[in-house]
């Protein structure tokens, strides 16, 4: 790279804030920092009656002498994979809710002037953390990361981390008590320990404009020395930018592009970026691109879109449970690939970061949500801080990602008063976070004496586009009834189907009005499409769901066996019938919007 080539602009006055992140402090992209992996073995206690904090497990004593009393023993106690929930990996495990204590060894070096910071991708549902017998702080929301600072805790030689992680429901938590999925428990993120400089680069964004023609963002140091000169570098466009940081640590910058290839799912351009500072340094890939709504229209780097999605939970099929590697996720999106799919709505809570990632790579559209779903503690404050914790740790770990197009509020929550001021205080949380971005949640309708589905939710004024999910034919009547129906669905804004399906399982054959049999599956998607056609606004759907999932509330002992069976793709990966009409009606939609 030839560095007088570059483009240099000194620090501009006009720049925008586009992100406030508020409390959260975590490195960005930890991953390509100096780090400890700690995955692997960690042994485990089940502590169904909660006797470990009381008997001090986190302190991890060892018999000293015979007669000593010590009735736990981590060092001879079994061992499950993190990252991995522990459901899928013991089957006494399968339905245990509760707490299990994790403990692992390991051997640090720390070194002088160093700081040290032990980082987890995610830990359902809460998480207390203990570094060499000391408790490190406690962390709630099972899908998102989180650290904490050990500089003045990490031993050199000898270390153990306890972990107490607990999947028990409650009313007042983020989801709440009821959800149709499986209470996956544990350690089911990576597990690192960082080295960092004293003042290390913490966090930083780049954005396209909406003009397309600058990017702007920000840099955010951490530590004392915090006046530094900074250089942001976009490697393959020869662009870069000097910028001083401020008594805070923090440089804020705009500056012209040149060079730069728009990322879009048919050309998924990726750039290596380097952040410079005097004291640290550290790259990641971004892809640059705008996403607007104008009239009924998506627009992509300006240009209309039509969403080809899919919904998809976080679950390998193949070990049903909790992926445990990054090949794993690519598997799924490989699958929602071959489905001719744009775009994919990651429901119903943050998926592992490493979605993003391979989203970027890939070429997909990706909504994120949150797990405010169905019922939560609508008038509990403790829930709206949680559920707006979760919000800001997802929309923090992802603002990089040009995949993401969409936050998500959450799903199918009934539109009354408190709930109404809940997520609307959670939408104007996201615009405040991100102005970037579009906002949405996945509504309900009704449906009138007159077989009409009309849509009068509150919150969608809020909102970016209009989503909605819908089961005309499978909860509503069955599928050869569906041609009776209407939308009456009269948007000046985008509309999405976020949810439509029926189940079916794989290789059971019978005729359409069979329920869970293949033909009746392909029926009910052979009249939706007839039937949503008919949206003028309609800009984007995504079936529910890709692939068969587990959840304890599918208890039909002959189809279901605890797997909800809306998949296209069984739990083993064959494609039903029904993926094809779901493809053929994918490639229709890109014959006409490209
Ligand atoms: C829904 C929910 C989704 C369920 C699905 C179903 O509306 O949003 O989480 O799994 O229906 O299969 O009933």
């Amino acid at each position: 790279m030839r560095k007088s080539s570059f483009l240099c602009f000194v620090f501009a006055t006009i720049f925008t804030n586009l992100f406030a992140q508020g409390q959260i402090n975590i490195i960005q992209n930890i991953k390509a920092r100096n780090i400890l992996n700690l995955d692997g073995k960690w042994h485990y206690i089940v502590d169904p009656y909660n006797t470990g904090d009381g008997s001090r497990f986190f302190s991890n004593k060892i018999q000293g002498s015979p007669d000593e009393l010590v009735e736990y023993d981590f060092s001879s106690a079994p061992t499950l994979s993190v990252p991995g929930d522990w459901n899928s990996q013991q089957n006494d495990l399968l339905y245990y809710e509760g707490a299990v204590w994790y403990e692992r060894d390991f051997v640090a070096r720390p070194k002088q002037g160093k700081r040290y910071f032990l980082n987890f991708g995610a830990v359902n549902y809460k998480a207390d953390v203990y570094l060499n017998g000391r408790l490190l702080g406690t962390h709630e929301g099972g899908f998102t990361p989180f650290q904490f600072e050990v500089t003045d805790k990490i031993e050199d030689g000898d270390n153990f981390i306890v972990v107490k992680a607990d999947n028990t429901r409650y009313a007042e938590n983020v989801p709440a008590e009821n959800f149709d999925w499986w209470n996956y428990g544990g350690i089911t993120r990576d597990v690192v320990l960082a080295e960092m400089n004293e003042t290390y680069i913490n966090d930083y964004s780049l954005q396209l404009t909406n003009d397309m023609k600058n990017v702007t963002g920000y840099v955010q140091l951490n530590g004392m020395q915090t006046s530094q000169q900074v250089t942001v570098q976009i490697m393959e466009a020869n662009l870069q930018i000097k910028i001083p940081t401020n008594s805070s640590g923090r440089a804020t910058f705009i500056f012209p592009i040149k060079n730069i290839e728009f990322w879009s799912p048919e050309n998924p351009q990726l750039y290596t970026i380097k952040i410079l500072a005097t004291s640290d340094t550290t790259t990641d890939h971004i892809g640059f691109r705008t996403i607007e709504t104008k009239g009924k229209n998506i627009l992509l780097n300006g240009k209309p879109i039509f969403l080809r999605g899919v919904c998809l939970h976080e679950e390998n099929p193949m070990i049903p449970g909790r992926p445990r590697s990054k090949s794993d996720l690519k598997m799924l999106l490989s699958w929602a690939k071959e489905l001719n799919c744009n775009y994919v709505r990651l429901t119903h809570y943050p998926h592992n970061e490493y979605m993003s990632q391979l989203a970027d790579e890939m070429g997909l559209l990706l909504w994120e949500e949150v797990p405010v779903y169905w019922s939560i503690d609508w008038e509990n404050n403790d829930t709206y801080e949680s559920a707006k914790q979760q919000l800001s740790e997802l929309i923090y770990r992802d603002k990089n990602r040009a995949s993401v197009i969409i936050w998500s509020i959450g799903n199918e929550t009934p539109n009354t008063d408190t709930r109404n001021k809940f997520m609307g205080d959670l939408a104007d949380h996201v615009r405040r976070m991100d102005t970037t971005r579009l906002v949405s949640a996945a509504l309900l309708g009704y449906i009138d004496s007159t077989k009409t589905f009309r849509m009068n939710d509150s919150l969608g004024k809020k909102l970016d586009l209009l989503s909605f999910n819908e089961y005309i034919g499978w909860y509503i009547e069955s599928p050869a009834e569906i041609p009776q129906y209407n939308f009456a669905i009269d948007a000046d804004k985008p509309v999405i189907i976020s949810e439509f399906g029926a189940e079916a399982l794989g290789g059971f054959y019978a005729d359409t009005a069979t329920r869970f049999s293949e033909e009746m599956q392909e029926l009910f998607y052979k009249n939706q499409f007839k039937l949503i056609s008919d949206i003028p606004a309609l800009r984007g759907t995504s079936p529910w769901v890709l692939v068969d999932f587990r959840s304890p509330k599918r208890l039909n002992p002959i189809y279901q066996e605890g797997w909800n069976r809306k998949g296209l793709y069984t739990e083993t990966g064959k494609k039903k019938k029904a993926f094809f009409v779901v493809k053929g009606w994918n490639d229709a939609m890109q014959k006409k919007y490209g």
